[in-house]
């Protein structure tokens, strides 16, 4: 027999599943349908492993799911637009088309040499006008159905860059790129209303079962519905203060009120003091996250504020960690059972009383150096005592409305999405602004509105506002002399309807209902948790909203979800001037004595078992390994070993492993006996018995079980002698393998004289009568006592199981010597004896 060589072996069978299209999706098949997507990857050059994990488990599935009858559609696209591509324009001069498309290229390349069962007709890339084009269509769908607005808003600005920057782009108040100090500035910003969407978004998390629960509880914080109270304070200079919160129950525990720097309250102060105590806190960072961890600041006002019930004055004071754009904007303080509120009432030295207990008789229990926020019984609440927090909260709500003095209310965290970006490479805004119209849509039978290609990204700002003619049109309206909108749309926004896109591609619309209808939600969406937030409620969201204006009738585009663990690696690194270096592992030798050594001889240290990342030059390029041991071993080694939702830590005695098995399962492959005769039954059991669990293992994603399973079926077929149920095992084998190694399987099944492709045969039949057990627990009674449990054979007679029980030590030790009346034998399943 000859070996197994996965680099012709991988070509050969990857062109003949394109010649055949094998896996080009009918929308017409009368098959059930089942659509499995892998978020689309971002063209930055070349394939990580990250991806390779990630796509070859989607990959398990849709094979597996073609070979259980179903019609699958399993493609593949591009999320094109971002600052990558402008940022390699301004570096390397390079256009972020070219560099895009060239990226594109590659990967799509290194995705074919790894045997994916993609439907690649429906390829698409969101930066291509046949996508985009569509994109700014739905855009205008949404403004005409009032779900997109502009408004003035705050930006990060980098004044030399002379850009807008994320968030995540401003790192310790200073441009990532440019180095200089940010602005805030006010721009004209365009938003989606997602908001209008909050209560729909979260009730619909209540449907997603097969979502992580901590996928849903992200997007639950997020969204934040918060039910509460909204009430003023009278301040003693004379005005009112609205404060929010959510649990009025403690109102009789707050013992200062707090407003954000941005208050209206704290601009009124003329004191240079409270001038300057204001300037600080804008220097710090803005996200609820700094604010939740920094250190509390705050600034006594010198105004008081009347308490509702007790008509004590409590001191208002100016805080760090009170948000200018939440509820609104100002606070009563509960130090006793809120942390931040502890946090500050501590440092500024304010009373912390209790008035929430574990029970009535703990009024005056101590606090243990932090803020109780649990539920209890109300003390020191005058008529609220040892009333529970929910009666509390009511009876204090209804007391607040009936003074005139506030409502209840519901307040959400989640905002309108902000999608201006004022870049070149993404979608354009389809908008025009007239001087005479205003703000006018442009026309659709003038989409797509398309990038200029003539850009140059050598000076600082906005190519498409300093294009020359790009932004100068007629006014759709009265045609006069209009420019266009110079904003593109958020990458966020192309990644958030692509699934429709990939269920059907008309030319003349962004899809086609029907046929968004045969495929859609996804059966299974697999990708990376990072996406839990952002991209998945977007794309929630866009779902919804497309439902609501009648363009779709799927409300949830997902119904499955699975985020898969990383792929780590260790580090190899030393201190180098108080400043971490990291060494490729082919910068490094391995001396005798265990010590690396890099090349100028100093050694260095195995660091950490991290995610792989360049900057910490721990990352395995899926070319090199896939040259090496072929697209087969490269695919076991993502599914075996770890569960799917952990990560896999690289190594590579492990890919050698995987390596190994691959051409041992050729040898035997090679051994199966087409002309073999005679039955196994325990090997016959052991085949189906595979069978049936594989395909539980790959339907609960338990790719790591189905692997090991394999490997003890791969022990038993070596063990057992040539029989017909040999080779029959040895043609299963393969099926049950062709979804995680491809290539070996179809070059087997080609060899054992099989026809067709192994990709389109079904899933092997499993026979229920050999899935049955063949051994029982028989349970042993004396004197109405379970005294021990036996194994036996499945139908063994009444005399072989009396003379088992009998032989029993524990069963003799109760019977000690008495006399036996009568043994009751009840087949497989009991030995009762009577003395
Ligand atoms: C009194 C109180 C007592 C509060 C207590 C909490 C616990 P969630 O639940 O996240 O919506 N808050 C209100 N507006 C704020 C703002 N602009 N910046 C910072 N904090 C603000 O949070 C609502 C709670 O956060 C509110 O309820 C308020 O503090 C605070 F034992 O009021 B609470
Ligand atoms: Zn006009």
């Amino acid at each position: 027999d000859t070996r197994f060589d996965p680099a012709s072996a991988d070509a050969r069978w990857q062109n003949a599943w394109d010649k055949a299209q094998t896996f080009r999706a009918d929308s017409n098949s009368d098959k059930p349908k089942s659509y499995v997507l892998e978020m689309f990857p971002y063209p930055s050059g070349r394939i990580h492993i990250g991806h390779v994990r990630n796509y070859t488990m989607g990959d398990v599935l849709a094979r597996y799911k073609k070979a259980t009858g179903h019609e699958v559609l399993h493609p593949m696209g591009w999320d094109a637009f971002g600052m990558p591509a402008e940022n390699a324009a301004m570096e390397k001069g390079v256009h972020p088309g070219g560099w895009t498309r060239d990226n594109i290229e590659h990967m799509k390349a290194q995705l074919k040499r790894l045997g994916f069962a993609l439907d690649w007709s429906r390829e698409l890339a969101t930066c291509e006008p046949d996508y985009y084009g569509h994109e700014q269509a739905l855009f205008i769908d949404l403004y005409e159905a009032g779900l997109v607005y502009r408004k003035e808003s705050e930006v990060n600005w980098d004044p030399v860059d002379m850009t807008v920057l994320a968030n995540e782009q401003v790192i310790d108040g200073k441009g990532w790129r440019s180095g200089a100090e940010v602005e805030k500035r006010k721009l004209n910003q365009w938003f989606l209303k997602i908001t209008d969407f909050a209560e729909e978004l979260l009730e619909g998390l209540g449907s997603l079962d097969n979502w992580p629960d901590k996928v849903r509880l992200m997007q639950e914080n997020w969204i934040g519905k918060s039910k509460g109270l909204e009430f003023s304070f009278d301040l003693s200079s004379g005005d009112r203060l609205p404060v929010y919160t959510t649990r009025p129950d403690t109102i009789f525990g707050a013992s200062f009120v707090a407003v954000a720097a941005d208050h209206p309250v704290a601009q009124s102060l003329d004191s240079g003091e409270a001038k300057a105590f204001i300037a600080e806190c804008k220097k710090g960072g803005t996200t609820a996250a700094e604010l939740e961890t920094a250190e509390k600041l705050g600034f006594d006002t010198g105004i008081t504020a009347k308490h509702p019930f007790t008509g004590a004055d409590l001191p208002v004071f100016i805080a760090n960690f009170v948000l200018m754009d939440y509820g609104t904007g100002a606070i009563m303080a509960v130090p006793g059972h809120d942390q931040r509120d502890f946090e500050f009432a501590t440092k500024y030295g304010l009373p912390i009383p209790r008035v929430v207990a574990p029970s009535v008789d703990d009024a005056d229990k101590p606090f243990d150096g932090e803020a109780e926020a649990g539920e209890g019984v109300i003390v020191n609440s005058d008529f609220l005592d040892g009333m529970d927090v929910e009666a509390a909260k009511r009876e204090i709500i209804r007391r607040i409305e009936d003074q005139g003095r506030g409502t209840g209310k519901t307040v959400w965290r989640l905002r309108d999405w902000g999608v201006s970006r004022q870049r070149y490479w993404g979608t354009p805004i389809p908008f025009i602004h007239c001087e005479k119209c205003g703000v006018v849509p442009a026309p659709k039978d003038s989409l797509p509105i398309t990038l200029p290609e003539d850009v140059d990204f050598q000076t600082p700002g906005n190519p498409l506002l300093r294009h020359p003619t790009w932004s100068q049109v007629d006014c759709p309206k009265c045609g006069g002399k209009a420019e266009r909108e110079t904003d593109t749309l958020d990458t966020f926004v192309d990644s958030s309807w692509y699934f429709l896109r990939f269920a059907s591609q008309p030319a003349d619309k962004p899809f086609d209902a029907e046929e968004v209808a045969k495929w859609l939600p996804v059966e299974q969406y697999i990708g990376g948790v990072e996406h839990a937030i952002l991209h998945l409620l977007y794309a929630r969201f866009w779902t919804r909203a497309l439902a609501h204006m009648g363009q779709i009738e799927v409300k949830e585009p997902f119904a499955s979800l699975f985020t898969q663990g990383m792929v780590t690696h260790e580090t190899y690194s030393r201190k180098e001037g108080g400043k971490t270096v990291y060494y490729a592992p082919d910068e490094i030798s391995r001396e005798a004595e265990q010590a690396l050594l890099t090349a100028d001889g100093g050694e260095v240290e195995i660091g950490r078992v991290i995610k792989m990342s360049k900057s910490k030059k721990n990352v395995v390029d899926p070319d090199t390994i896939v040259d090496t041991y072929g697209a087969d071993a490269v695919r076991w080694f993502m599914l075996s070993d770890s569960p799917p939702e952990r990560d896999l830590p690289w190594s590579e005695a492990g890919i050698e492993g995987c390596s190994r098995f691959v051409h041992r399962l050729w040898r035997l492959f090679s051994a199966h006996d087409a002309g073999a005769t005679g039955g196994d039954k325990s090997l016959d059991r052991k085949t189906h018995q595979t069978v049936a669990a594989v395909a539980d293992d790959i339907e609960a994603l338990g790719f790591n079980k189905a692997v090991a399973r394999i490997y003890e079926l791969t022990g038993a077929i070596e063990k057992a002698v040539s029989s017909a149920s040999r080779s029959a095992a040895i043609r299963t084998l393969a099926q049950l393998v062709a979804p995680m190694m491809p290539h070996l399987a179809e070059e087997a099944w080609a060899a054992m004289g099989q026809e067709g492709l192994i990709a389109e045969a079904p899933w092997p039949q499993v026979d229920p009568a050999l899935l049955i057990e063949d051994e029982v627990t028989i349970a042993v009674q004396h004197k109405g006592k379970l005294r021990d449990t036996l194994t036996a054979p499945k139908g063994a007679s009444n005399e072989d199981l009396e003379a088992m029980a009998l032989a029993s030590e524990k069963v003799q030790r109760s019977i000690d010597g008495a006399d036996i009346r009568k043994i009751i034998v009840v087949p497989d399943r009991l030995v009762n004896i009577v003395t």
